[in-house]
């Protein structure tokens, strides 16, 4: 079922009839509220009325993060702080976080596309909605939480952490879906079983997973561990916090993106060209309809395609590949491009290894160096040296054939790789201290 079958079924031609007034409105508000805005269209020589077609928004300059960051906190704000309800803020690796404000309608916007999310990914009413998400300035709790509210599902507001009670509560309470990090669930399942728990006994039936990236393996991997139908959901803070993009249950391949309320872009992340559909580069989003902190052009730094194609339950609305990671969060190892993300793919597939991994990046007389520490599972880590001798080799083999990369894998004794609650650490930069 469709949370709103009108929208979310609109024919293009009346989606993007839509999606240009809207626009317009929105660069009309930003214009005569955001100083930024101002300064930035008044540069490229560009007036709102000037943009007639959605062609015309390529004419407009990109916003960028560093631009929130040098506006902290509230310098893009569109709405006076009367009209602001609601503040969540990311916490930025360095630096200052980026802070975002919402209107009353823009939380009753969010918590609209977080119901349609919910209900692509099967959820109805009558769901008990086990929401794992962290509860605070991250925007996961709290935007997952109105979305299952707005549905008619009942939500357990369990946020993350004290996994035992997770599990105890999942058992007692009969949650049917999980909404957390897919680290965080594969964490969950590896405590459960550690106390004779089988997730398998559990009523759960869907896992919506999202806010970090992960690999078509680690569904598969989380689809058997736990019995459920793994989907991914996508969303950023800046641009509204989760439920941006979505998966359906029924195609389960890409994440429909809201487009009455967001623009998509794809661009060439160096020359910022924006791409034909179906080729890889940054998504850019400008969103039409938030009243707080409107973005035009903003530079995700998430990689992705994007497909127009008509999807089999029915939605109009385009769909992103699986994200494949920042472009930020490229590590380059002697001048190759490697994600996290791939190889997680090359682990998660071996048998007898365990999907937490991190990647330790170095420089040794000034060759980078890439160690690979992986878990693998009990019953192997017990078994004699020389077994795991040719299952290290076998992995930093595959890596090289698949990536072109060399690396040194080292299996590590199960539960050693630290775990998260939220946002799981795959990548040590050593190379950044020097
Ligand atoms: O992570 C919002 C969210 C919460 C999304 C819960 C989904 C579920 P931020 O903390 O601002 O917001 O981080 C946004 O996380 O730019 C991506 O790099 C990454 N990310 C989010 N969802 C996915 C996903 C939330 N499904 C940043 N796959 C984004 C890959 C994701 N990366």
């Amino acid at each position: 079922m469709m949370f709103n079958e009108e929208f979310e079924t609109l024919p293009r031609q009346a989606l993007e009839a839509l999606q240009l007034k809207r626009l317009q409105l929105m660069l009309e508000r930003v214009y005569a509220n955001v100083p930024f805005y101002r300064t930035a269209f008044d540069g490229a020589g560009i007036r709102p009325a000037d943009i007639g077609s959605l062609q015309d928004l390529q004419r407009l300059p990109f916003t960028t993060k560093q631009n929130m960051r040098d506006s902290y906190p509230y310098g893009l704000f569109a709405s006076p702080l009367e009209e602001i309800v609601r503040i969540h803020a990311s916490s930025g690796t360095t630096g200052k976080p980026t802070v975002v404000g919402y209107t009353h309608r823009d939380i009753e916007m969010w918590s609209e596309l977080m119901a349609r999310s919910l209900a692509a990914a099967g959820a109805n009413r009558g769901d008990i909605i086990h929401n794992a998400y962290g509860y605070g300035l991250f925007t996961g709790g709290l935007g997952a939480h109105y979305g299952a509210e707005r549905l008619g599902a009942s939500v357990i507001p369990i946020s993350g952490g004290n996994t035992k009670r997770q599990i105890m509560i999942m058992q007692d309470f009969g949650s049917t879906i999980l909404t957390c990090t897919p680290s965080y669930a594969l964490f969950m399942a590896e405590e459960a079983r550690s106390e004779g728990i089988d997730f398998r006994d559990l009523k759960l039936r869907v896992g919506i997973f999202g806010a970090e990236p992960w690999s078509e393996a680690m569904r598969t991997e989380l689809e058997v561990k736990l019995n459920i139908t793994a989907l991914d959901i996508y969303g950023l803070s800046e641009i509204m916090g989760p439920g941006v993009a979505q998966e359906c249950f029924q195609g389960k391949s890409g994440l429909h993106i809201w487009e009455d309320h967001f623009i998509p872009e794809i661009i060439n992340p160096v020359t910022c060209e924006v791409m034909p559909e179906g080729t890889k580069g940054e998504l850019v989003i400008t969103t039409i309809t938030k009243q707080g902190i409107p973005l035009v052009r903003y530079r995700t730094r998430d990689i992705t395609s994007i497909t127009y194609e008509p999807c089999v339950c029915g939605r109009t609305h385009a769909r992103i590949a699986r994200l494949s990671g920042r472009s930020d969060d490229m590590i380059i190892i002697r001048g190759v491009n490697v994600f996290p993300s791939q190889i997680e793919s090359i682990l998660v597939g071996i048998e007898g290894v365990e999907p937490h991994y991190m990647l330790i990046i170095d420089r040794q007389d000034n060759l980078d160096t890439l160690e690979v520490q992986v878990e693998v599972d009990e019953h192997l880590f017990s078994d004699e040296v020389k077994v795991l001798q040719t299952l290290s080799l076998k992995i930093e083999k595959t890596i090289k054939e698949v990536l072109g990369v060399t690396s040194k894998v080292k299996l590590v004794e199960p539960r050693t790789i630290q775990r998260s609650e939220g946002k799981a650490t795959r990548v040590i930069d050593k190379r950044k201290l020097l």
